[in-house]
């Protein structure tokens, strides 16, 4: 039936190389069950972790007509999801667009993107900092990597390991910037170094949770944004917080185990085509426990 088809607004740059972004979102969620409208931030030949050079289209000049469009249409979102956006104008863009669709029926989910293994991604400078600060003011759900995390917080993370208390810490923090639920990835575990875990916030049941998450020594572009979809398509199909959660961990580690056999450069992406049936399989929970 038509009215059973959830909407997503996914407002990300296209790269049109490496599975990342809007070429990682859309057959992610739309393998899920939920249709996809981009609002594209920027063009890319490809994403921009490990090649010299790219091509870049920002788009932010269009975005306000194409959105005026869309509240013309009177369009209606499940969810809200940004992620990559590639000037500060953006984010205002983005701010206003989520006071105008967010509604009490749907969530808003903000994917920090800014940098990775300690640095900022090769597009950004420092002036994204305060700029991401401000946005996740307005969503429900963050979804930052380790790296994002430190920005946000201004914390060092440089060979940094937290142990639980602190880990909680940043989590609550985090969700007084504005959003209820914090999840952060690829967080070090103090106690098994073969581990790099998701954590996250529930603030309104006041509950946090791991995924505890066996370290591969590979790390692949794209799996951020992947994630990300994961976590919502779940939500969107009723699943609670951490089997969410589960899912997305579950099928990252799937999608890095198959292609890290193969040899071909990470710059690439995961082989998401590959494995992607998966997401379309009965929920098998693998681990996540309350910390
Ligand atoms: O996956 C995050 C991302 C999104 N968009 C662009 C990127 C990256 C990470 O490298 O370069 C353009």
């Amino acid at each position: 039936m038509y009215g059973t088809i959830k909407k997503v607004a996914a407002i990300h740059d296209l790269s049109g190389f490496g599975r990342g972004s809007l070429t990682a979102v859309i057959p992610t969620l739309s393998t899920m069950g939920i249709q996809v409208c981009p609002l594209p931030t920027a063009i890319l030949s490809n994403h921009t972790t490990g090649f010299d050079s790219y091509s870049y289209v920002d788009l932010t000049d269009s975005m306000e007509e194409y959105i005026d469009q869309w509240k013309k249409l009177n369009l209606n979102f499940d969810c809200i999801y940004s992620g990559f956006l590639g000037s500060t104008r953006q984010i205002q863009i983005v701010s206003d667009f989520i006071d105008h669709f967010s509604t009490e029926n749907n969530f808003v989910v903000v994917d920090p993107v800014m940098g990775d293994d300690g640095e900022l991604y090769s597009s950004f400078t420092d002036e994204i900092i305060p700029e991401m600060r401000k946005l996740i003011k307005k969503a429900d759900i963050i979804t930052p990597n380790f790296t994002e995390a430190c920005y946000l917080l201004d914390e060092d993370g440089n060979n940094r390991i937290l142990d639980t208390p602190t880990a909680k810490d940043w989590l609550h923090r985090l969700s007084e910037m504005g959003p209820h639920t914090v999840i952060i990835t690829s967080v070090p575990d103090p106690n098994h170094k073969e581990n790099t875990n998701v954590l996250a916030y529930d603030c309104d049941s006041n509950t946090y949770w791991k995924v505890a998450c066996r370290y591969i020594p590979a790390s692949y572009p794209g799996t951020g944004d992947t994630f990300a979809s994961v976590v919502i398509g779940s939500l969107l199909q009723q699943d609670s917080l951490p089997v969410a959660l589960d899912r997305a961990t579950q099928f990252i580690s799937q999608c890095i185990k198959a292609s890290y056999g193969f040899n071909y450069p990470k710059r690439e992406g995961v082989l998401l085509e590959k494995e992607l049936d998966i997401l379309k399989m009965p929920v098998l929970i693998n681990g996540y426990e309350m910390i």
